[in-house]
């Protein structure tokens, strides 16, 4: 819900999504593909003031995967790094099985993304039925992997809400609100306004925007309360009109001066976890 006060001087929490599965060096040749080249991007993220990883994996050529020893490859040497929140997708790539796109929950991470409903994705389906979300937040919740809910369309809130009262989505409720897929909603100020109205007061939010309209999104979620907001090179490849990020932490920078000068401070990883409500996980040995 849009708080009554401007947020102003509430921690920020900055997510980075490194490499995602639709993007590709030919959009931006620094585009991370091994598990290697994530984590060392996911590191200096964190250096400069990421607190969240939306994590995908690829194939060494790039192609993306799927496979369970990426996800773990790659959980392992962030967690090595830093403590930097690691969030696996469970979207994947379109054309993916559920039961592909669930190979992340295997690794450990401290929450996983879960989709709630189907969209048109650019050119493709990108499918999730309701039995699909109730499966990965059955493993999700007996493994304490913390949810994060992709929304992509208005609709997808009030499916959430609805999952929720029938104990399939455990509190809290934490939305992503991503804007400017094509195929679901688009990326405009009413949109936002409504999306982010629609997640009751107790839920945190997030925003995250595809493409040229990635900054003036997150700016409008950051003044409008969000308590997250997302880059990097899965949404989007240019750090300004016509000029490629040089890195994923370029991104993150690039964010965090906006996002502090409009009275918002970036959320340390204590903080995040506190927002967010994600505690560190002790793993066995
Ligand atoms: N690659 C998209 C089809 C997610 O990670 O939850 C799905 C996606 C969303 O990226
Ligand atoms: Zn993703």
């Amino acid at each position: 819900m849009i708080p009554r006060d401007t947020a102003e001087g509430n921690p920020l929490i900055i997510a980075v999504a490194p490499t995602g599965a639709e993007t590709t060096r030919r959009d931006n040749p620094a585009l991370p593909h091994t598990p290697k080249e994530i984590a060392r991007e996911v590191v200096s993220a964190s250096e400069v003031g990421a607190t969240v990883a939306h994590l995908h994996v690829r194939e060494p050529d790039g192609t993306p995967s799927s496979r369970e020893e990426l996800f773990a490859e790659c959980v392992a040497l962030i967690r090595q790094e830093c403590d930097i929140i690691t969030q696996v997708s469970t979207g994947g790539a379109t054309g993916m099985t559920i039961e592909e796109r669930s190979s992340g929950l295997l690794a450990s991470p401290d929450m996983s993304g879960i989709e709630v409903g189907s969209i048109n994705f650019f050119n493709d389906l990108f499918q999730t039925l309701p039995n699909e979300t109730e499966a990965i937040a059955r493993v999700a919740t007996e493994s304490g992997i913390a949810l994060e809910i992709e929304t992509f369309d208005l609709g997808q809130i009030d499916t959430a809400i609805r999952l929720h009262s029938q104990g399939i989505l455990p509190e809290p409720l934490r939305f992503n609100l991503v804007f400017g897929v094509p195929g679901a909603v688009a990326a405009n100020a009413h949109n936002l306004f409504a999306m982010a109205d629609a997640a009751p007061s107790s839920a945190t939010w997030g925003v995250t925007a595809i493409g040229r309209h990635q900054t003036r999104m997150l700016t409008l979620g950051l003044l409008l309360g969000a308590h997250c907001i997302r880059v990097g090179l899965e949404d989007a490849v240019y750090i300004s009109r016509g000029r490629l990020a040089s890195s994923n932490a370029e991104l993150v920078t690039n964010i965090r001066k906006l996002a502090e000068s409009l009275g918002r401070p970036t959320a340390t990883i204590t903080e995040a976890r506190e927002i967010l409500s994600v505690p560190r996980r002790t793993l066995p040995t």
